[in-house]
């Protein structure tokens, strides 16, 4: 009886071992890897265009764990863009990236007020 209960905490003991390895492995792949693998080797690289008053694209359409670097040009302007939900938030001439890991529809806008029209200045980003 204790023979068999040692023999089966060894076999229990090496299978949590093997477990912890391969899980270990998996989530250093999965960190490293997976937002470039998931957008073919490279983010997903968007430029808008801000002028007085409006964001050109208004919409970015992304998948779900993919990375997305945006980057804005104040053409006109002062402008910055604030990704709502993701509290991501860009100034002009500059970019940001992140991973979009939440499905949905999220509003940017403006972050920086910029005269009369800068409540109309409002994009989607659209994650699915
Ligand atoms: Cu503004």
């Amino acid at each position: 009886m204790k023979k068999w209960i040692m023999l089966s905490s060894l076999l229990l003991a090496a299978m949590l071992l093997a477990a912890g390895c391969g899980g270990g492995k998996n989530n250093k792949e999965e960190s490293s890897a997976s937002p470039s693998a998931a957008a073919g080797g490279a983010a997903k690289a968007v430029t808008i265009d801000a002028t007085n008053f409006k964001f050109e694209p208004g919409e970015i359409k992304v998948k779900q764990g993919e990375e997305v670097s945006i980057t804005l040009k104040n053409s006109q302007g002062n402008h910055a863009l604030k990704v709502e939900g993701y509290d991501k938030e860009v100034k002009g001439n500059a970019t940001v990236t992140f991973v979009a890991d939440k499905t949905g529809e999220f509003k940017f806008i403006c972050s920086i007020f910029c005269g009369k029209g800068h409540e109309e200045m409002i994009g989607k980003l659209i994650v699915e």
